[in-house]
């Protein structure tokens, strides 16, 4: 009783200090979320990977280096929509009613900015939105018109769409830092929201990094070539970096030598909407290079390496702009004094893939893209340097936040706290044992068929379904690169009983009902190979 006592005297004069303007412990943080879209944990420096040391960030390092490095953080689908409506209810894509692009995100349910806003936080967005419709529960927002383009972007508000003139990336940095510069020294503690579009198809560079690292080679991964044995989706897929990207608007090609005028090109606004200024600059860093492609006439491996080498280089390209703009947040909130108080978070809606496997893209439950890198600095409650091997997802990510801001974490949320493994006070391997996975999204876009499943610490069950019904099973400490499919092979019959175990209670612990197996009629299917080959 005592005890109590005297913890709430200790309250009391907190909360008194607080309002006499001094800072005391009791201070809620703020949250500095920032986001961008697509950006492979392969593309991060502070993961280690080779590609990312020859294009290193070492201002979303700085994040890492100030706190914690998630290395085991997935999403639950892997695709855009799914994983930010997943962000922003704590719940799985089946709850919260938007398994894939293009469906249309229930604003009305709670969400986490809802929630924060009621426990006193002021809340704003800025970016990348793609759940369609306008957002909820933000006291101010601007968000991209669906995907959004690099240059000159159309953005809407409440009651308007306008179109900026600039480099996108650039436009939402800014936007954020003036929302800072406006809010961040009120009396209430804050979520803000920067949600990038880079480094998302089709990989256009800002002005000052056309020519960034056209001079750097880098490593294709061993799978570039990969034949796909014993996996017959991904036979199927349509995301293959030397099959399926398109010439003129992903590749940048010209249609020959001294020309400017683009191969296959089928969204032509990308580059239509740049000011000839823009153009101009554009068209005198890549001409060059275009000239050089066309001299070399490369066929066969050759040609397929140097799509490789392009892809990486201008999606590589947008990241350098990703990471200046973190720097300027970061620079800002150290500047003035608000790093103390802020939990800044860097993180992508998922995976993607960087030439592994011969992919673009994400979809599929192969490591690439499942892996979503998470960056997380508080320096009040996380030290810094810290590694965490925990299987988290971005299921968590809303009550974490919850948590942190001392609001009720509601029963309905399906994600848990990381709190407990950031502040170390949990052990890595007690967090969760396994964690399920998703993808609805078919038939669409690069015709990765549906599929369901779970990844423990070691291994990976996957389920294909829908038009196929195809079953795989990986041993990640001996197979990382997933190209021993081992279903049904002797020596794993054991682990793949208990795999099978463990989806099914995942399934059931996280309501996945019958109707999530729904069958696309074939003509339906046939159709869409077509259309998107
Ligand atoms: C666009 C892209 C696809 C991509 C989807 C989904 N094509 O349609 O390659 O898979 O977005 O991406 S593009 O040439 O129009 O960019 S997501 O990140 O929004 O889910
Ligand atoms: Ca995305």
């Amino acid at each position: 009783n005592l005890l109590f006592i005297f913890l709430f005297l200790g309250l009391v004069s907190c909360e008194e200090e607080n309002r006499k303007g001094i800072p005391s412990e009791v201070k809620r943080p703020n949250i500095v979320f920032i986001m961008s879209d697509d950006h492979a944990t392969q593309a991060i420096s502070a993961y280690g990977h080779p590609v990312s040391q020859l294009a290193p960030t070492p201002n979303i390092d700085r994040i890492a280096k100030n706190g914690a490095r998630f290395n085991n953080n997935f999403c639950t689908n892997s695709i855009c929509g799914p994983s930010r409506a997943v962000i922003l209810t704590g719940k799985h894509s089946h709850i919260n009613g938007f398994r894939m692009n293009g469906e249309v995100f229930d604003g009305s349910q709670p969400t986490l900015p809802k929630f924060l806003q009621k426990a006193g936080y002021q809340t704003a967005l800025f970016g990348k939105w793609h759940l369609h419709g306008q957002p909820e529960g933000f006291d101010e927002w601007e968000v991209l018109v669906d995907q959004g383009n690099y240059y000159n972007p159309d953005f809407m508000t409440e009651n308007d769409t306008v179109r900026l003139e600039g480099y996108t990336t650039d436009i939402i940095t800014e936007m954020g830092l003036s929302w800072l510069k406006e809010n961040a020294k009120k009396d209430k503690p804050f979520l803000l929201m920067v949600q990038h579009k880079a480094p998302h198809r089709n990989w256009m560079p800002a002005p000052r990094h056309l020519t960034l690292y056209d001079s750097v080679v880098f490593p294709l991964p061993e799978t570039y070539f990969s034949k796909h044995e014993g996996q017959v989706a991904a036979q199927q897929q349509l995301q293959t970096i030397y099959e399926d990207m398109y010439e003129g608007h992903d590749l940048k090609l010209s249609v020959e030598k001294g020309s400017d005028s683009l191969r296959h090109n089928p969204w032509r606004s990308d580059f239509e909407r740049m000011t000839p200024e823009q153009r101009k600059t554009w068209n005198d860093a890549y001409r060059p290079k275009n000239d050089a492609f066309h001299e070399a006439n490369y066929t066969g491996w050759d040609l397929a390496e140097w799509k490789g080498q392009r892809y990486l280089r201008d999606y590589l390209a947008t990241v350098a702009s990703v990471d200046e703009g973190v720097g300027k947040i970061l620079d800002y909130l150290e500047e003035q004094g608000l790093d103390e108080n802020t939990i800044i978070v860097y993180t992508t809606d998922q995976g993607f893939y960087l030439g592994e496997k011969g992919f673009f893209d994400k979809r599929f439950m192969y490591e690439e893209s499942l892996a979503m890198p998470l960056l997380v600095q508080y320096p009040k409650e996380i030290p810094a340097g810290t590694t965490i091997d925990a299987l988290t997802q971005n299921l968590d990510f809303a009550p974490t936040f919850l948590d942190y801001a001392g609001a009720e974490i509601p029963k309905a949320m399906q994600g848990k706290s990381l709190r407990p493994v950031l502040n170390r006070s949990a052990k890595d391997e007690d967090f969760r044992n396994a964690v399920y996975y998703h993808y609805y999204d078919f038939p669409a876009f690069h015709m990765v068929k549906r599929h369901y499943g779970i990844r423990t610490n070691r291994y990976k069950l996957i389920h294909f379904y829908d038009d196929i019904d195809e079953w795989e099973l990986y041993d990640l400490k001996k197979d990382p690169s997933e190209q021993n499919n081992l279903y049904e092979s002797k020596d794993y019959a054991g682990i793949q009983k208990q795999l099978h175990q463990s989806l099914d209670s995942l399934q059931k612990v996280y309501r996945v009902t019958e109707k999530e197996f729904a069958q696309t009629p074939p003509e339906k299917v046939n159709r869409a190979y077509k259309n998107f080959a």
